[in-house]
């Protein structure tokens, strides 16, 4: 009997922070579907009974349900005891840089890929605006990541499983994400981690 329910769906990063802590601390859990794509974030009905913000990822556990991710993580790592922080600094360390994902790392690229990918948008002023901005957060990252091999501490936290939620997502979104040498041997050692799993693999899709 799973011992909580992650209200989710393949294509959300954000929704990934959390399933991918949930399945590398090892806890018994299932996904349930949102269909994202076909408004039900968006539906009053939805809103009212899982979140008021109509945000995905939703997070139930007993009686108990959290939203937002870096919320979530935060939930999960004091719970487990697992990529958590080990002091006071560290635990605003840890925070600071998941309020930067929340912020720029995570929003402008899962926008960009948004509109460019999922809409097909084409390229716009909004998609040209975005990869800039998003192109600027990657620089800050790749920059930290040159001196140290995960974010916080030397070691997994849940600051990088935040920043990571959109990082090994497949599509082009027309950023020349090589080029962050750095950010790609941090995704190399997050991908190493025993129990890592791709997103696609571990949330479900439109049928
Ligand atoms: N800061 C939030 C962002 C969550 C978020 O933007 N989720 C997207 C899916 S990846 C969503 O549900 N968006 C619905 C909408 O904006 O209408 C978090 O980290 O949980």
């Amino acid at each position: 009997m799973p011992e909580f329910t992650l209200h989710c769906f393949a294509e959300s990063g954000n929704a990934y922070k959390a399933a991918l802590m949930l399945e590398l601390t090892g806890q018994r859990w299932q996904p349930r579907f949102v269909d994202f794509f076909n408004g039900q974030t968006r539906d009053p009905a939805w809103r009212e009974e899982h979140n008021e913000q109509g945000e995905v990822p939703v997070l139930e556990h007993g009686a108990r349900t959290f939203t937002q991710s870096a919320l979530i993580l935060d939930y999960l790592a004091g719970l487990t005891g697992q990529y958590a922080a080990h002091d006071e600094d560290e635990k605003r360390e840890i925070w600071r840089w998941m309020l930067f994902d929340n912020h720029k790392f995570t929003s402008y690229y899962a926008a960009l890929r948004f509109f460019y990918c999922l809409k097909q948008t084409g390229d716009t002023p909004v998609t040209q605006f975005l990869r800039e901005r998003a192109t600027a957060a990657y620089r800050v990252v790749d920059v930290h990541l040159a001196d140290t091999p995960f974010m916080v501490g030397g070691r997994l936290t849940i600051a990088d499983l935040s920043l990571a939620g959109y990082v090994f997502m497949p599509e082009d979104t027309g950023m020349a994400v090589q080029q962050f040498t750095h950010i790609e041997a941090w995704k190399d050692r997050i991908r190493a981690e025993p129990g890592w799993k791709h997103p696609y693999e571990l949330m479900p899709r439109q049928a």
